[in-house]
């Protein structure tokens, strides 16, 4: 019988077991990773599991009953972070590590769900050793990271810290025209406990995130890890042209207004633009709706995303202007109206000098040669970064894939990044 070809058979080929030690465990890793590929699959291979939908909810519950195995007591707030707590032996001081497990539309296996698996993993490896921590230690899953829900995202952690307003989430509507209301009530919380998702972080010493690196830098050098020394902040915006639908075989080319190629107009400028602020800064448009639709209509209505990133705050806001002021001349030379409408927008954040380096103290001690990486990914660890001392870890991306099914990590990079989080942690528990 020919045995089932799955992530776990796919992850577990050739891996060399001399890397489970210490109570680490590969096969526990790659069967889990295995177990939450199932929820929110397509036929493809990709996984579609939205911020606040069933899929999520339902691989929240799988690790949950992980946590609880694991003998974690396991809270979820009200914006549907779920926290698993194992009591230290000065209680009082905290740290946490996690991640996020909701995906963008057909995404990967590891985006997320590594980082929860791997926090996870340093309890079970104590469990194991009969490692008694000196310090409290949470794992955390924070819920809609990436924000293909409302199109705008780190909804658990940006509630945690205090920064969700009514103002923002407000204004949200999701892929079926829901509010943002509707959808957490559906979920099973409410707007009233969302925001009593925020909380006193005074007992939580430091925040770290073991994440795929999604880029080339630790695959082109050969190496399983590295460490975050910055996280690029997004700007995100909803553009709108609207001119006017008309007969695409009798409307002559000088007497239309056409939202369609406007926005082309505005995509073109786009591409050529964030190269004259930095050489790090970027800006992607993502999505694009056009209305209405049809091969013989002239476009009355273009809506689109734009996604603007760089590590440095002035440039990348400066870049943000500079595409305002494309959008409103593609609308002036076409004669349509503009419409931009910011979604999100997340400073960037550089990691305490103190944390890079002890983290590149437990890669060298891996043997591996510590590189810094700047990520510019966002993620949940610089939303807590505003508020206490916060880092990340990377372990190496095949080919750089990401947001793709074909998103991949080799289970011995896995297992590497959870030692170097472990020991990271044990370290960091010693003294803070
Ligand atoms: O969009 C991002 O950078 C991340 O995947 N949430
Ligand atoms: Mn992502
Ligand atoms: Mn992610």
């Amino acid at each position: 019988m020919t045995v089932e070809e799955n992530l776990y058979t796919r992850l577990m080929a050739g891996y060399d077991e001399s890397l489970s030690r210490s109570g680490v465990d590969g096969t526990r890793v790659a069967d889990r990773l295995n177990e939450l590929s199932k929820i929110g699959v397509s036929l493809d291979g990709g996984i579609t599991r939205p911020g606040f939908s069933k899929e999520e909810k339902k691989a929240k519950q799988l690790v949950k009953s992980w946590m609880e195995q694991a003998g974690l007591q396991v809270t979820e707030d009200g914006a549907g972070n779920v926290i698993g707590r194992l009591e230290g032996m000065d209680s009082k001081k905290t740290i946490m590590s996690g991640s996020h497990i909701d995906s963008v539309p057909n995404g990967g296996n590891f985006d997320g769900p590594l980082g929860v698996i791997a926090a996870l993993e340093v309890v079970e490896a104590w469990k194991e050793t009969g490692h008694q921590p000196a310090k409290s230690f949470e794992v955390v899953i924070f819920s809609d990271e990436e924000g293909s829900r409302f199109g705008a995202g780190l909804t658990g952690s940006h509630a945690m810290v205090g920064q969700l307003t009514l103002e923002k989430v407000n204004q949200l509507v999701d892929f079926e025209g829901k509010s943002f209301k509707e959808v957490v009530e559906e979920y099973g919380s409410s707007l009233q406990e969302v925001f009593k998702a925020k909380r006193d972080l005074n007992d939580v010493e430091l925040f770290v995130e073991l994440h795929i690196e999604q880029g080339k830098i630790l695959e082109r050098n050969g190496l399983s890890v590295g460490v975050v020394k910055g996280i690029a902040g997004p700007v995100w915006m909803n553009v709108t042209f609207e001119g006017e639908a008309g007969h695409a075989g009798n409307t002559p080319m000088n007497d239309r207004r056409d939202s369609l190629v406007a926005a082309s107009h505005f995509i073109h400028a786009v591409s050529a633009l964030p190269r004259q602020f930095s050489d790090t800064a970027v800006a992607t448009i993502g999505k694009l709706n056009v209305s209405p639709n049809g091969i013989n209509v002239i476009a009355r209505k273009v809506e689109l995303t734009v996604d603007i990133r760089d590590i440095y705050e002035d440039k990348r806001n400066a870049l943000v202007e500079a595409i305002r002021n494309a959008a409103s001349d593609a609308g002036s030379v076409h004669d349509v109206e503009v419409q931009c409408q910011q979604t999100l927008a997340v400073a960037p954040l550089l990691i305490q000098e103190q944390l890079v380096s002890s983290i590149k103290e437990a890669i060298t001690q891996f043997g591996i040669e510590p590189v810094e990486l700047m990520s510019g990914a966002g993620h949940d660890a610089m939303i807590m970064g505003e508020v206490i001392p916060s880092a990340m870890l990377f372990v190496q991306s095949k080919k750089g894939i990401s947001h793709n099914p074909e998103e991949w990590t080799d289970m011995k990079d896995c297992v590497i990044g959870i030692h170097v989080l472990k020991d990271f942690i044990e370290n960091q528990m010693m003294h803070i």
